[in-house]
């Protein structure tokens, strides 16, 4: 590899001009308004937690990807059945939750079904809420068809944050997969039933960017049938003023009984998913740390808490919400943030851009606050950053089953450990076992032990790599299909 050519500055403007002072303080604004929503900022989800409550249990639309015996696979797990809770019930568990665990920032309100198909129920658990919790943002997911009714009292409750189900601009296209609708008390089939939808959703789109809400579009990735019209579907939104999109992949196991479970509809391979995110994100802010979550999720994104919190454990608890101490929570995580912010600058400082940089891939066992700070066999998924010379950058997560089971590795699960990271050039963990480091030894795969900013190991670790040359060799990294 030859030495890298500096050019402009990085922290430099997208023109490469400094930022304007109006820019910059837009630029403030926005920061102020996601610095601590764990799905708007791939920052804060290290940090702070979300929760959803399950007060909307009908649906007015039917997607193939859906079984209505489980939650709405729009923004949930497939296969995942959540309690129905009321308001009161709902408004209850979250001041139980924002004692507990006070990191977290964001009730959204996701299912079991569609929140807008449930207006009385999804708005008065809002109300309630933001009465009794006021320092908690509000969310909501949608698949958009009722959305243009709802802005306005959207506005009124403060609710900055809004993600629509968009999986097509096309109706015949969304004829594939959408096989109804309802709507004004009429059912709709086939293409206008597509088209109502998609009129309906862009609607939606341009009204929330008029009230100046914040919208995320989620797209579900049906390969062979919305995979290269995603490209499409992004430039619609990012020309309607979404400001982030969120393309998941379908899961269609046939044990669901969902239609494109039961047809044999495949989803995307890892590295077909990445493709259309890549070739979506020049566009618009990408979101990749998305884990599609349950209508009763609890916890960082990545970790499920759901279980201390069922309704029969939470209705017995005290609500212990108390805005003074979770301000000092917050402010502490503020301080921890801006603590790693330095550590990051320390080793990205003055660094010149680099063009066409070869990247790496690496894995990462973390708990969160933005460290690496969990054992290698502790871990239940891996967080994978790709480094080049001029950036740390989050592209995936991938599940693995626990390595420890009762403290002894299991060898089938250590070798679905392998394949899960051999494209990596490394795992840096908190700590390693000899067996799996001489597993990893044997794919190439070097191990680093660090309790550490994951920025700061990363990119110590990249430059070591690049002094040592040709030793990074896995140039351009491919993603394991
Ligand atoms: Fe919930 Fe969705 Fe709000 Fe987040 S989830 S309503 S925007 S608070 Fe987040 Fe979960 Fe992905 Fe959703 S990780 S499924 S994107
Ligand atoms: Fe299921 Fe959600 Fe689609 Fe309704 S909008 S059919 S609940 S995935």
């Amino acid at each position: 590899m030859t030495s890298p050519a500096p050019t402009q500055s990085a922290k430099s403007g997208s023109c490469g001009c400094a930022p304007t002072t109006a820019t910059a303080e837009m630029d403030a604004k926005l920061r102020a308004r996601i610095e601590s929503h764990p799905c708007y900022s791939e920052e804060a989800h290290h940090h702070f937690a979300r929760m959803h409550v399950a007060v909307a249990p009908a649906c007015n639309i039917q997607c193939n990807y859906c079984n209505r015996k489980f939650d709405c696979a729009n923004e949930s797990r497939p296969g995942v059945v959540s309690e129905l809770l009321t308001p009161e019930e709902a408004a209850h568990k979250v001041l139980v939750i924002a004692g507990k665990i006070p990191q977290m920032s964001v009730l959204g309100i996701a299912g079991p079904g569609d929140p807008l198909a449930n207006p009385k129920q999804t708005f008065r658990t809002f109300e309630l809420v933001a009465e009794q919790a006021p320092d908690i943002k509000l969310c909501l997911s949608t698949n958009g068809l009722m959305l243009p009714d709802h802005v306005e009292r959207i506005k009124q409750l403060n609710i900055d944050h809004v993600t629509i189900t968009i999986n097509m601009v096309d109706p015949e296209i969304g004829a594939k997969i959408y096989p109804w609708i309802r709507y004004n008390r009429r059912r709709y089939t086939g293409i206008e039933a597509a088209r109502i939808l998609h009129e309906r959703q862009m609607e939606g789109l341009e009204a929330l960017r008029d009230a100046d809400i914040l919208c995320k579009v989620n797209s579900v990735l049906i390969p062979g049938i919305n995979d290269e019209h995603l490209v499409e579907v992004n430039k619609a939104i990012r020309d309607r003023g979404a400001f982030l999109h969120n393309i998941m992949p379908l899961i269609s196991a046939p044990e669901h009984g969902t239609h494109f479970g039961l047809t044999g509809q495949r989803g995307p391979t890892q590295k077909e998913l990445k493709f259309v995110q890549d070739n979506c994100s020049g566009n618009m802010k990408m979101m990749r740390h998305c884990r599609q979550c349950r209508a009763d999720a609890v916890g960082l994104i990545g970790e499920d808490r759901s279980q201390e919190f069922t309704k029969d454990k939470f209705l017995t608890m005290e609500p212990e919400y108390n805005l003074a101490e979770r301000q000092v929570v917050h402010q502490s995580i503020a301080e921890f943030k801006a603590e790693l912010a330095r550590a990051k600058e320390a080793v990205e400082a003055a660094r010149p851009v680099v063009e066409d940089s070869p990247k790496i891939l690496v894995a990462v066992t973390t708990k969160g606050s933005g460290l690496i700070n969990q054992h290698f066999g502790h871990a239940k998924e891996f967080q994978i950053y790709e480094v080049d010379a001029n950036e740390v950058r989050f592209v995936s997560h991938r599940k693995i089953d626990h390595y420890c089971q009762g403290g002894y590795g299991e060898a089938a699960t250590l070798d679905n450990i392998m394949a899960t990271i051999a494209d990596c050039a490394a795992v840096l963990t908190a700590k390693i076992g000899t067996c799996p480091q001489d597993k990893l030894a044997t794919l190439g795969v070097e191990v680093v032990e660090a309790y550490e900013a994951i920025d700061v190991v990363a990119r110590q670790y990249y430059d070591r790599k690049l002094s040592e040359q040709p030793a990074v060799s896995r140039q351009p990294v491919a993603v394991a299909p």
